[in-house]
């Protein structure tokens, strides 16, 4: 087993010993040991082949032996009699937002309620608000964090969609029997959510086709399986359709299957305009008798869009939105790609709540190709994600500037900060401290919640006002995390207009969870002059990898390398911060 499958069932361990209300201390070791098991710095083959786990400084003897079983046979008996003996509906009662082990204890105990729906009828029959501790606003709360997760459940991030995607396209794509494969639907139109995988495959004879994509070893359950289309459920619940269409009809069902649905019945409209009728089937003349019809012969999509007098909409654009007019009058611009990414701003180090020094920050953006690396960690306000104190901060500028002024550093350092905004609109570091940096991410992580929409957005444009030397960008506009929690309404109009009065870039977050300024919005912040930066929000080197899903995401806004700050070259970026 992996490093971090142990980790994972270390914290279900503790998870488990919680619910069953056992000894805080036996909990702590093991969720102390899956925090020292992530950290490990060399391989955790070699130690335990050495016998020299032991001497990872935190780790307890009995967990040695556990993490070597798990680590050398994949099981851990255990795990397995722990895991029995909790009714499985109390694990999965934890992943309503706000409600922890104890809680989950407690309702099981005094209700017997065991599962998410068992709760949700406590809930409405009023049982729970009268249990000590709980009360009627826990009650609302509950029901409303349960229709949240049953709203959410069902969809995954694409970041997380694409690690299985990919390798079963490449799967697909080495069968003998296949001409062409892609994936289909909201993965390739790049949606920061995923409901379900739809592959489309080009190949005459389907039967080994389908047979090898219901035997893949990941697939928990096959839900139906046919001639022309297959659908499985995977063991981490996402679910995923094949369909398999003769190649002449691979062009049809592949810009069918993308969808979206909405962007689907604009084209078939413009299609019966134009005297044809549009299907996943074929292009065909509008009157033709169904038995004897035939399809124009087209085999790509751009095709498909030339014979409807449009120019090629890529997939990203095709949420039903203005993409038709659009591209009627014009040719969709050279959208933004990975490579043209030079850098980025907002990056945390081992100085706030990051994993890698500053050093190796900077050695793995120049890995990436990069020119240029922003450090923003932490202010003093966050201080779960130990953020820095005024001198802390000065320490890490200096150092920073000494890196600048080091024999040939691999990539230029800019000195910044996440500074919070304080929930008066005030921020957390005073201007003359400001006034040293390169730069500033301004951030709400304080007092999140419990302010309407006015508030939140004059305390945001107060923070965004700020008269200070050194430029301001706006860091994750609205706190959304995806799947998990919706952000704090905010009125995204006056934000934009702010940011363009006050010449404040905007963020585009990329972290996968986050995605935030959402992509809907960017058009308009980009009409009225806002510069974005897409930044990964690294809290590790490898983080910064992130920035990918950043940029795919501003192809959906469909953004051009020009529009976005961190495509521009060190003396570019030099420039526009004023150095
Ligand atoms: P998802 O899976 O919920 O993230 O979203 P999609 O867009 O992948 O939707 P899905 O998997 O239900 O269907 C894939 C594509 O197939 C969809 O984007 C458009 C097309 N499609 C599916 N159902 C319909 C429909 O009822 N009408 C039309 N016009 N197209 C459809
Ligand atoms: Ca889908
Ligand atoms: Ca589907
Ligand atoms: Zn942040």
């Amino acid at each position: 087993m992996e490093k971090s499958e142990i980790v994972a069932v270390l914290e279900e361990i503790a998870v488990l010993l919680d619910l069953k209300g056992e000894n805080p201390f036996k909990i702590r070791a093991y969720s102390a040991g899956a925090r020292l098991l992530e950290d490990l710095e060399d391989d955790l083959g070699k130690l335990i082949a050495e016998d020299r786990l032991g001497e990872v400084k935190g780790l307890g003897k009995a967990l040695v032996e556990k993490i070597t079983e798990l680590h050398e046979t994949g099981r851990l008996e255990y795990y397995e009699k722990l895991k029995a003996s909790v009714p499985p509906g109390l694990l999965r009662m934890l992943e309503i937002s706000g409600f922890g082990p104890k809680k989950v204890k407690k309702v099981y105990e005094a209700l017997g309620v065991d599962s998410i729906e068992s709760l949700r009828a406590a809930c409405e029959a009023g049982k729970v608000s009268e249990l000590p501790g709980f009360g009627a606003k826990t009650e609302t709360n509950l029901l409303r964090a349960i229709e949240n997760l049953e709203k959410y459940n069902r969809r995954h991030l694409w970041w997380d969609v694409r690690a299985v995607a990919l390798p079963i396209l490449d799967g697909l794509r080495e069968l003998g029997a296949v001409e062409r494969a892609e994936v289909a639907g909201s993965f390739r139109r790049n949606l920061e959510t995923v409901g379900d995988l739809d592959f489309i495959v080009g190949a005459d004879d389907s039967g080994p086709v389908m047979d090898w994509f219901a035997g893949l070893p990941d697939v928990a359950e096959v839900i139906a399986k046919g001639e022309t289309k297959t659908s499985v459920r995977f063991s981490n619940g996402m679910q995923a359709d094949l369909r398999v269409v003769p190649p002449a009809q691979f062009a049809f069902a592949l810009h069918h299957f993308t969808g979206s649905k909405d962007h689907n019945v604009q084209m078939r409209q413009r299609a019966l305009a134009q005297g044809y009728s549009l299907s996943e089937w074929g292009l065909f003349p509008k009157d033709a008798d169904e038995a004897t019809r035939k399809s124009r012969e087209l085999h790509s999509e751009e095709g498909i869009f030339e014979a409807l007098g449009l120019h090629f909409i890529p997939p990203e654009l095709r949420e039903g939105r203005d993409e038709l007019a659009y591209a009627e009058e014009n040719r969709v611009p050279r959208l933004i790609e990975p490579g043209d990414i030079r850098g980025a701003f907002h990056n945390h180090t081992t100085a706030s709540d990051g994993k890698d020094t500053l050093e190796d920050m900077a050695r793995a953006a120049a890995a990436l190709g990069w020119e240029y690396l922003g450090i923003a960690d932490h202010s003093k306000a966050s201080w779960q994600a130990r953020g820095l104190q005024e001198d802390q901060l000065r320490e890490q500028v200096a150092r920073i500037r000494e890196w600048n002024t080091s024999e040939n550093p691999p990539v230029h350092l800019f000195a910044g900060s996440e500074v919070d905004i304080l929930k008066d609109g005030s921020l957390d570091f005073p201007a003359e401290l400001l006034d040293t940096l390169d730069y500033v991410v301004l951030s709400v992580h304080v007092s999140m919640t419990g302010m309407d929409e006015k508030a939140m957005t004059d305390r945001i444009i107060r923070a965004l006002e700020t008269p200070l030397k050194c430029r301001k960008m706006l860091g994750h506009v609205t706190g959304r995390l995806l799947l998990r929690r919706e952000g704090y309404g905010v009125q995204i109009p006056r934000i934009i207009d702010a940011a363009a009065g006050n010449d404040v870039a905007i963020e585009l977050n990329a972290h996968p969870r986050r995605l935030d300024l959402d992509w809907r919005h960017w058009r308009r912040a980009l009409e009225k002059g806002v510069t974005c930066v897409i930044n990964p929000d690294a809290h590790s080197a490898t983080g910064l990898a992130l920035l990918e899903a950043g940029v795919r995401i501003a192809r959906k806004a469909r953004m051009e390398p020009h529009e976005v700050l961190n495509t521009r070259n060190l003396a570019e970026v030099r420039a526009w911060l004023g150095l």
